[in-house]
């Protein structure tokens, strides 16, 4: 059939078992051909196929609500319900959204990006039901490094206290977060999944046997099965556990469905999937590789990603003295694999916990360990209790790399890295810095280690910095935590740091302009001795930064400001109190008038008016 001629899921009513898989097979095809070409989560997909199909098929969306955790694996939902001909513009600007989105269809029930917030919103759905009298199941697709969150845990606890609420758990366990899932209650999952071996083996066997044979076999499956369980974590909390099954065998699935919509209390339906179902390489992926992939490049590749050289300074970090990296999940993200390697007993991936990170941070850096601790920065977010409380407050050193900092593109508005600076700013004994390049990471990381005593955070963005892995020698420099000037001119000061520094320069030179150019990479705190000089001079000040406005850089040097009646032209660049979608990078920044043209417009205004 044509996918792209699907309005909504009502089609699937009327199609039989083998209908349904011949379109899996078209989805699966659809989905491989288009994600290698817009770049897309890859493997997580491919994995979902044969559940979201039997989900639409047993169930009534929009009037029974379906919520998936981060809700990167939805891309066959969207096809379903009306969204395969957008596929070729999928996480592009202005086009189809790579997670659940509001705006685009009344099937999107939750929209989230962070893991771990699909039993929550389910717990949320089901109150609302009940509140308002209105019919329609709750359903939750969580997958098992998901399951682990500190937040699926609660809900968890409290749905399942609840008999008057029932709600429905899928747990799409494939072994994988987007590495190997880690802790214990991944292994308690192996022994549910001892039966899976079993599965891909009756798949096989069943065309050969005879019934009677496979009936016989069931029964021992059964009785293994029922040894193996008689400790399930989910009916100790007051569910009904169904599985594991066969999350590709779509008439088991919706066999099981069918059966769970008639139960009337809490369930959880087990189901055992394989990322990167159908695509080879994907499917054999053990470190993550294919969970999400890019989008082919045709330009020449410069540099390395931020992240790679990050990862390669903290190898070399090591011959000076030992640090531990704590890792919420994201090993491959900020390119730890090699470190991991390296450092067996150095390293600790901890799984999608950054609330737990950052406490056990604390307390390593209690006892004197060297603790970094890399965490995107929109992840960041989610441990702010525990960095406030247990790091900042108490003031122990540990080192954070915060990666991803800045307009993400392509993930969009939950993965924007926009809030840490305003986060860390508010946080007594917090230094934030901000390399501009690779010679200056090298320097900060080096002084957040051993020069300083309070909790450091060193950013850095998502895209590609100047560092040959071959040739570029790692070697630190013993650096001051103040400013530096780049350029020395008369006309206007342009403050800013990271890598946005650039392009005050191409301004600067393209307007031909006599400029003097900062470079904070201090962020906190702010270089007072440097702001005198500045403000002695009579020149406008342009505060550049590619972060949320509030909390910024910028309100730091107004208040310095008004402490010490200096009371000149100054200006903000910054983003100011709005969501910013996915898109292309440049376009994002154009579109929030931060881009090179604007910048060059902002500089001539203030010149012209002083
Ligand atoms: C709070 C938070 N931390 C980290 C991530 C990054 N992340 C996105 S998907 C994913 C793995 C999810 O694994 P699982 O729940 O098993 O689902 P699967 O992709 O295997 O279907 C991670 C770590 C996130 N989205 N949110």
């Amino acid at each position: 059939m044509n996918l792209n001629d699907i309005k909504d899921p009502q089609f699937l009513k009327s199609m039989k078992p083998k209908e349904l898989e011949k379109l899996a097979e078209e989805i699966r095809v659809f989905l491989i051909d288009s994600i290698t070409k817009t770049g897309g989560h890859l493997s997580s997909n491919l994995g979902t196929v044969e559940l979201i199909i039997a989900l639409h098929k047993v169930f009534n969306s929009p009037i029974d609500e379906m919520i998936y955790d981060v809700g990167h694996q939805t891309y066959t939902h969207k096809i379903l319900t009306g969204r395969a001909h957008l596929f070729d513009t999928l996480r592009q600007t202005h086009g189809l959204s790579g997670y659940i989105n509001y705006q685009e269809s009344v099937h999107d029930h939750w929209e989230s990006g962070h893991a771990g917030t699909a039993l929550s919103a389910l717990h949320g759905v089901l109150l609302a039901k009940k509140l308002k009298n209105e019919a329609g199941d709750g359903i939750a697709v969580i997958g098992d490094a998901s399951i682990t969150n500190g937040m699926a845990f609660e809900a968890l606890n409290l749905i399942g206290s609840d008999q008057s609420l029932k709600g429905i758990i899928i747990l799409n366990d494939n072994e994988m977060s987007i590495s190997k899932s880690v802790g214990s209650i991944s292994k308690a999952l192996t022994k549910f999944r001892s039966m899976k071996i079993f599965m891909k083996w009756k798949r096989t066997w069943s065309k050969i046997l005879p019934r009677f044979m496979m009936h016989f076999l069931s029964r021992v499956k059964r009785g293994i099965r029922g040894f193996l369980q008689r400790q399930n974590i989910f009916e100790d909390l007051g569910y009904m556990y169904i599985g594991p099954i066969d999350g590709h065998d779509i008439k088991s699935l919706i066999y099981n469905l069918e059966r769970i919509k008639k139960v009337k209390k809490s369930v959880v339906l087990h189901i055992i999937t394989e990322k990167g179902k159908g695509h080879v390489e994907a499917e054999n992926d053990k470190v993550g590789a294919y969970h999400g992939v890019s989008k082919p490049s045709n330009g020449v590749k410069k540099g390395i990603s931020w992240s790679e050289m990050i990862s390669e300074i903290m190898i070399k970090i090591q011959d000076v003295e030992k640090t531990f990296v704590i890792m919420p999940a994201m090993e491959v993200g900020t390119s730890f694999s090699g470190f991991a390697k390296m450092y067996k007993d150095r390293y600790l991936d901890v799984g999608i916990a950054e609330e737990h990170a950052a406490t056990m941070a604390a307390m390593l850096a209690h006892h004197q360990i060297k603790v970094f601790l890399p965490l995107y920065a929109t992840f960041s977010q989610r441990a702010f209790d525990q960095i406030l409380n247990d790091i900042s407050r108490s003031d122990h050193h540990v080192v954070f790399g915060i990666d991803r900092a800045g307009i993400v593109g392509e993930d969009g508005s939950t993965h924007q890295g926009l809030y840490d600076v305003s986060m860390f700013n508010l946080m007594p004994n917090v230094v934030i810095s901000m390399p501009y390049d690779a010679k200056e990471a090298m320097d900060l990381l080096y002084y957040g280690f051993f020069s300083q005593k309070h909790p450091f955070v060193m950013r850095y963005p998502r895209g590609s910095v100047l560092f040959d892995k071959e040739k570029d020698d790692v070697t630190f420099d013993l650096i001051k935590p103040t400013w530096v000037k780049q350029s020395d001119g008369r006309k206007i000061t342009l403050i800013s740091y990271g890598p946005s520094l650039d392009l005050m320069h191409k301004a600067k030179d393209e307007l031909g302009i006599d400029a003097t150019i900062i470079n904070a990479r201090f962020i906190k705190p702010i270089d007072e001795e440097m702001l005198h000089t500045i403000f002695k001079q009579d020149t406008p000040v342009l505060v550049y930064e590619e972060v949320a406005n509030t909390g910024s850089l910028y309100p730091q040097i107004l208040s310095f400001m008004a402490k010490h009646n200096y009371h000149h032209k100054i200006t903000s660049m910054s983003i100011t109190d709005v969501i910013v979608d996915h898109g292309h990078y440049q376009d994002m920044l154009k579109a929030l008038h931060m881009d090179l043209e604007s910048v060059k417009d902002v500089i001539k205004e203030l010149i012209h008016e002083t």
